[in-house]
């Protein structure tokens, strides 16, 4: 029988390690995001609180927000996430675990979580988004997931004259900043609360942000026709918030209208994702280059 996969998601404000077989994730650990210092420290504490896998998992993935190539991790928006440039994600995973080690971006492995265990079963053209600190995304076309940067949905850009990308105007960053410049000195979640309690100013936030959301997933109902798009990430699966997405693209001509979907697998989706990803590289001899050549 295999070993189960010590999966790691690293996302903009949480990270979480598990061990994982399938869709069962066991022992889970969850810590903050540091806002600094080296991505190697944060994974040795990640290490240390999660002491009992130890032995205990035949290979390890990291689902990690930013652009991953050739087991070398960058930040495409520091903002999101900073982290150095060309950080050897897989060569510290593969030196602090002793353990084979792959790494991809992170909507792309919750992509395929979705894909192969939750709400995407079945759609062969899918995608997922992540609404979180920022706005990710995965494609898979016709059951092959796209690497590299395909899905980077939130760097989407437009004519604003400061140069700000989707995810600066729509995501958990400016939900919080919006909310601090009119007084609201709360996180995206605390905006949420406030919404929920009645307060028109952060219902107006939120609105905003999904009809941003709204934009994004018409367009990529026009430019990939997939079968779903499935929502995921805390903002994403937040009560209400697909509600709002989809009432933004409710006056879309019928042939046009995104197929939305919430993510099954909830927060699990990038951890369940990369374990299987990473149990396929282990046979298939993919994205160790960097671990190998160190
Ligand atoms: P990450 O970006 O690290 O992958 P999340 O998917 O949890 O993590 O997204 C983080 C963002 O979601 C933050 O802006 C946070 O304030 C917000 N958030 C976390 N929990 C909730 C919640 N229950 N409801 C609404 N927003 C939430
Ligand atoms: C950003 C980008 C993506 C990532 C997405 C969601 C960085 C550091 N990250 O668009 O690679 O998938 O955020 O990340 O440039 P999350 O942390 O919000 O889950």
């Amino acid at each position: 029988m295999s070993m189960p996969v010590l999966a790691i998601d690293i996302g903009g404000t949480k990270i979480l390690g598990a061990l994982v077989d399938g869709v069962d994730v066991r022992e889970p650990v969850q810590i903050e995001t540091p806002s600094s210092g080296d991505p190697a420290g944060w994974l040795e504490t990640l290490l240390a609180e999660g002491h009992s896998w130890r032995g205990r998992f035949g290979c390890v993935g990291a689902a990690v927000t930013g652009l991953v190539d050739e087991g070398r991790w960058s930040p495409l928006n520091p903002k999101t996430l900073s982290i150095p440039a060309q950080f050897p994600i897989v060569q510290t995973l593969g030196r602090l675990t002793g353990r084979p080690a792959f790494a991809a971006n992170d909507a792309q492995a919750a992509a395929w979580g979705e894909f192969a265990h939750g709400a995407g079963r079945g759609a062969h053209t899918c995608v997922f988004l992540t609404i979180s600190t920022g706005i990710g995304g995965g494609v898979i076309v016709n059951g092959s997931l796209l690497g590299g940067l395909a899905g980077h949905f939130g760097q989407f850009r437009d004519d604003s004259p400061d140069g700000q990308v989707l995810e600066d105007r729509a995501a958990g960053r400016w939900i919080a900043e919006t909310a601090r410049a009119q007084g609201h000195a709360l996180d995206a979640r605390g905006v949420f609360e406030a919404a929920k309690n009645g307060q028109q100013w952060a219902d107006a936030i939120l609105g905003l942000s999904a009809r941003r959301v709204a934009t994004l997933c018409a367009n990529i109902q026009l430019g990939l026709e997939p079968q779903k798009i499935i929502i995921g990430g805390s903002i994403g699966l937040a009560p209400g918030f697909i509600e709002k997405i989809a009432a933004a693209c409710a006056d879309l001509p019928q042939r046009q209208q995104p197929k939305l979907v919430a993510a099954q697998l909830e927060g699990r989706a990038g951890i369940v994702g990369i374990a299987q990803l990473a149990a396929y590289s282990q046979t298939n001899s993919i994205n160790q280059r960097e671990d190998e050549h160190a």
